[in-house]
């Protein structure tokens, strides 16, 4: 594919089982294989992994947040030092979210107008702005591969208004970055799809992204308090809405039932902090379903958390011993758990793009769910 005018992000769709798809993300900074999920490394850390740990999980790629990054250690001192990938010795591939959805779920005294957002720091109080263009500036500062626009949305439920005016501010924003991000060879840029659970709304805004015109685009808005039932409805319809040959991209999900669920709907990417703070609350996803170590059940249980599992937990410690460490507050607990947690939801992705491939798509969501327990196992 490198002939001519090199390519420096592209999508290359291998597979198509019903509305699931499998393919790769080619970026400079290697490949992306889709479906794909994306660790969350917040604070230029995944939480209790070493990085080179994070890519023996499988992960091709990690998430990174411009609205901590900017407050600590602020993204001009990352700038400095070389960017975020040498600065986290991550050399893979980074997606940076823009930092509006954070403000409003995390700062304090936000204020909301056309320009952007006003808001204090949930750290130390401190008054900041972020706009368009400044996150457009932070994310370039920071040195990601892949960068979201600059969005805001309700928690569901909204009332149609409400929704419908965040989502056109949403679009008049995502016109904003796109001129804010100008033309960055080897760095793609996202739009983000808004509107609720209304499909009007989600149609209109994707024709609003796709007459900008980005390299990927996401679902934004979805898993903010609606429900599976309801978030697998919109994604009955919303992912079609989008340009079929770029990558669509599901934002903090999920579970891994959601996970599956939005797969077979078309979505080509993820991220969710599930598996790594899980990680370190003590709970565990298998195959069969989720294990508490912190119950006592497991106090005397020389068998592995998962005993088909060939995570470094599983291989080389019980039960017994990961109940001991989370019940001692030992730090290898995290460490473990965690571990453990990102290779289950690789594998699950690999499970996935492997039974794409072959067809046989189906057959594996049927497998997923027989195998899982209904209640802690
Ligand atoms: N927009 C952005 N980041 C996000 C979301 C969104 O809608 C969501 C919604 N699940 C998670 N993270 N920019
Ligand atoms: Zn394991």
């Amino acid at each position: 594919m490198r002939c001519g005018m090199e390519k420096t992000f592209s999508f290359e769709k291998l597979g198509q089982d019903g509305k699931a798809r499998t393919g790769v993300i080619h970026t400079t900074r290697g490949d992306i294989r889709t479906p794909a999920f994306m660790p969350v490394g917040t604070a230029a850390t995944v939480k209790a992994m070493m990085p080179e740990s994070v890519a023996a999980t499988g992960a091709d790629i990690l998430l990174g947040n411009t609205y901590h990054l900017m407050l600590r250690p602020t993204a001009e001192r990352i700038d400095r030092l070389g960017g975020l990938h040498k600065f986290m010795n991550w050399d893979k591939p980074i997606l940076t979210d823009s930092g509006g959805f954070q403000v409003m779920s995390l700062a304090d005294l936000r204020k909301l107008t056309e320009k952007g957002v006003t808001f204090k720091s949930h750290i130390d109080g401190s008054r900041h702005e972020l706009t368009p263009e400044r996150s457009m500036e932070i994310q370039r500062l920071l040195g990601s591969d892949i960068v979201m626009c600059f969005d805001e949305c309700p928690a569901l439920p909204a009332d149609r208004d409400a929704i419908a005016k965040s989502m056109r501010l949403s679009m008049r924003w995502a016109d904003r970055s796109r001129e804010a991000f100008g033309d960055r060879p080897g760095h793609a840029l996202f739009g983000i799809q808004q509107g609720g659970l209304e499909q009007d709304f989600r149609q209109e805004s994707a024709e609003a992204l796709r007459n900008i015109g980005f390299d990927g685009y996401a679902v934004g808005g979805l898993a903010v308090g609606e429900g599976q039932e309801a978030m697998f409805k919109c994604l009955d319809f919303a992912p079609d809405m989008l340009p079929e040959d770029k990558p669509r991209y599901l934002m903090g999900v999920g579970k891994p039932d959601d996970i599956v669920g939005a797969v077979a709907r078309g979505i080509d990417m993820m991220d969710c902090v599930l598996p790594s703070r899980s990680g370190r609350t003590g709970q565990a996803f298998t195959r069969h379903g989720v294990v508490n170590i912190k119950n006592v059940r497991h106090k005397d249980d020389p068998r592995p958390l998962d005993e088909n599992c060939t995570c470094p937990a599983c291989s080389n410690y019980s039960r017994a011993y990961l109940h001991h460490v989370y019940r001692s507050q030992e730090m290898i607990s995290g460490m473990l758990l965690t571990w453990h947690n990102l290779h289950y939801f690789q594998e699950l992705m690999q499970g996935m793009r492997d039974a794409i491939a072959a067809g046989t798509f189906e057959a594996f969501q049927k497998t997923f769910h027989e195998t899982r327990a209904n209640g802690d196992i």
